[in-house]
């Protein structure tokens, strides 16, 4: 029944622990003053039904059980101002009863992030599209890159110039570098890209801002850079804010395809898998190609299919031939 006890000390945060008054109409034995401490309960807030209105340890116990009835039915922060979508409550299991279990806090990011996700998840008509870039000679060309460059540079990444073709690609399609802002769109001038960071404390995006001004070395370097101070729970509010575009890079992890979820306000988000050798149908032989999976989700309120599919045919072609990113 107590299962719930941090929500009880959520909804009551002021609780001071010493602040019990001990008047006749806060009365109440020292036992249940300590009962309701540990329930994290404000004892003033609690009517007492005992002799001239003493409070008993039952009066907390049906204290605790209101308001946890009371959270239960109030609109979660998800659902809040978006619609009432009467669902059923979250099941509630006692999962000891099937083995055993570990309880785990969840980090502040971990708590924050998943309660953007739901909204984005809940209000964004999303769709994902995939294809597959041939990255064979991008690949060829970004390890002479690294072969020539100094020791003491930081690596050329494959995220660097996925940054770089993202731009080019959004410069074609301007929607999927858009807002809606009530029943306008805002169609933003400026590339800001936001990647995904996998940290021990939850995932967290940091933002290269004005890419379509930085070549790919300054870029590489700031997304490393960027991705320590990540790691390190190091970065600041403004090194998060104004991203115009994502971009989640799981290739180095694996997997053949996802489907990400936008990250609002924005509009649309990039997710990209491991890239593999595949034989490669060229008109006479099959050949081997080193193929990167691509998988983009767009807000459908805003791009419609044609356009998403545009958007990656247009990417998978830069990425394909590099050189087109001039143009
Ligand atoms: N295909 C095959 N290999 C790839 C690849 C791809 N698409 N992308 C990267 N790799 C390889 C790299 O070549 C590198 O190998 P080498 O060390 O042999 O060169 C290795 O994977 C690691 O890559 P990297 O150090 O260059 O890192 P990265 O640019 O791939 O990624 C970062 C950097 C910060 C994006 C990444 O570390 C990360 O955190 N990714 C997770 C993002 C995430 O969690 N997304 C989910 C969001 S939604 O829940």
């Amino acid at each position: 029944m107590f299962g719930g006890v941090v929500g009880i000390e959520i909804a009551f945060p002021e609780v001071q622990r010493d602040q019990v008054r001990t008047g006749l109409e806060f009365w109440a034995g020292p036992s249940t003053r300590k009962f309701a401490r540990e329930f994290g309960v404000d004892i003033q807030k609690v009517r007492g039904s005992g002799q001239r209105g003493r409070i008993t340890k039952e009066d907390i116990q049906q204290f605790i059980k209101r308001s946890m009835l009371a959270r239960e039915r109030a609109p979660t922060r998800s659902t809040q101002g978006i619609a009432n979508f009467d669902l059923l409550p979250w099941p509630k299991v006692d999962f000891t009863k099937f083995g055993e279990i570990e309880r785990q806090a969840r980090s502040r990011i971990q708590k924050v992030s998943a309660a953007n996700l739901a909204r984005n998840w809940v209000m964004i008509p999303a769709v994902t599209y995939h294809d597959d870039a041939d990255i064979t000679d991008l690949e060829e060309f970004r390890a002479v890159l690294n072969k020539e460059n100094q020791k003491d540079e930081p690596k050329i990444t494959l995220l660097a110039f996925l940054i770089k073709a993202a731009v080019a690609a959004l410069k074609q399609c301007p929607r999927l570098n858009s807002s809606l802002d009530g029943e306008d769109l805002i169609l933003k001038k400026y590339f800001h890209i936001g990647f995904a960071v996998d940290t021990p404390g939850g995932l967290v995006v940091p933002v290269i801002r004005n890419a379509d001004q930085k070549g790919i070395q300054e870029i590489a370097k700031e997304t490393a850079s960027l991705a320590i101070l990540a790691r390190e729970g190091k970065l600041k509010p403004d090194q998060m804010q104004g991203a115009s575009f994502t971009i989640s890079s799981l290739g180095g992890i694996g997997g053949t395809y996802c489907a990400p979820i936008v990250n609002a306000p924005e509009v649309a988000i990039l997710a990209v898998n491991k890239s593999a050798m595949k034989p490669v149908w060229n008109g006479k032989q099959f050949v081997p190609r080193l193929i990167c999976p691509l998988s983009m989700t767009a807000d459908h309120r805003v791009i419609d299919g044609a356009l998403a599919t545009h958007f990656t045919t247009h990417l998978t072609q830069l990425l394909g031939d590099f050189r087109k990113v001039m143009l």
